[in-house]
């Protein structure tokens, strides 16, 4: 109690001291001081607004109409491949706890899975996901690749020189789809034919004038021939097959990189 009291006393001398520095000062010091702190305190706020970063949990399903993905989006939610006629004009979207993870005990978190519709006017609905995307899958038909092995490779070419894309390291996983079939294709054969082909595309769209076609960068290394392990982002081959359910090197590469 006794020191309590020899405190109050003792902030009764000093108070009116402090009252009369602050008088002495002149005001142009206090306004001086207010304004450094307030500047202070606005930078720290914008450096903190501009390193916030968007969540990454969205796993993209990309690739040409036919391939399979509004399949694989079923098959990852709910373990059957709702087989239907109907053409997505929409990207089909959800968050949802994978199906395989349901049966799995502890901490089960619920990712976003995007199939954006390979319909090349729907194509810039890509863009308004890759702010959030952990990662991309190219979803290729490996029974119909020869026909469409050009498309797929401009289509591919395009989302790996995206300016986002490249910045984000976004990783990429070609996914060889309908393995189930014994005359689907190889997933090395599918990477040598679109490592091929990337690399003729490579080369006339580099002769095209920059404003004809607009792509944010160029791939690979100049002078040799293309590989995606040239490639800044991690750009992997798996094989699947969606109507089966064979769907495991894709549920890995998702748990791999969303970031929850
Ligand atoms: N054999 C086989 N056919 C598949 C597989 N996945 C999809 N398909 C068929 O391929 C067609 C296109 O599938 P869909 O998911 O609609 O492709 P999307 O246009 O990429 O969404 C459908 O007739 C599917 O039955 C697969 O793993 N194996
Ligand atoms: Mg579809």
């Amino acid at each position: 109690m006794e020191t309590m009291e020899r405190l109050r006393i003792q902030l009764e001398e000093w108070i009116p001291q402090v009252e009369e520095k602050f008088r002495q000062m002149p005001p142009i010091q206090i306004l001086i001081a207010l304004g450094v702190i307030f500047l202070t305190y606005v930078i720290f706020l914008v450096v903190f607004l501009l390193n916030r970063k968007p969540p990454s949990d969205t796993i993209i399903l990309s690739g040409l109409s036919g391939s399979g993905k509004t399949v694989l989006f079923y098959q990852l939610r709910d373990g059957s491949s709702h087989q239907g006629t109907v053409t997505s004009m929409e990207p089909n979207e959800g968050v949802f706890v994978l199906h395989s993870e349901t049966t799995k005990k502890g901490k089960i978190k619920p990712v976003r899975i995007v199939d954006v519709p390979g319909h090349s006017r729907l194509r810039p609905k890509l863009d308004d996901y890759l702010v959030r995307a952990a990662g991309i899958v190219f979803v290729v038909d490996a029974l119909e690749f020869l026909p469409n092995c050009r498309s797929a490779s401009e289509y591919l070419y395009d989302i790996l020189t995206k300016f986002i894309v490249v910045k984000r390291k976004i990783p990429v996983l070609i996914l060889c789809n309908k393995v189930d079939k014994v005359t689907a294709h190889t997933k090395e054969f599918i990477r040598k034919q679109l490592e091929k082909e990337i690399d003729k595309l490579r080369e006339s769209r580099t002769a095209v004038s920059s404003a004809d076609i607009a792509n944010d960068f160029t791939l690979g290394v100049p002078g040799e021939a293309f590989a995606f392990t040239q490639c800044d982002n991690k750009v992997t081959v798996a094989e699947a097959s969606g109507l089966t359910g064979d769907i495991s090197q894709l549920e890995q590469f998702i748990m791999e990189h969303v970031k929850f």
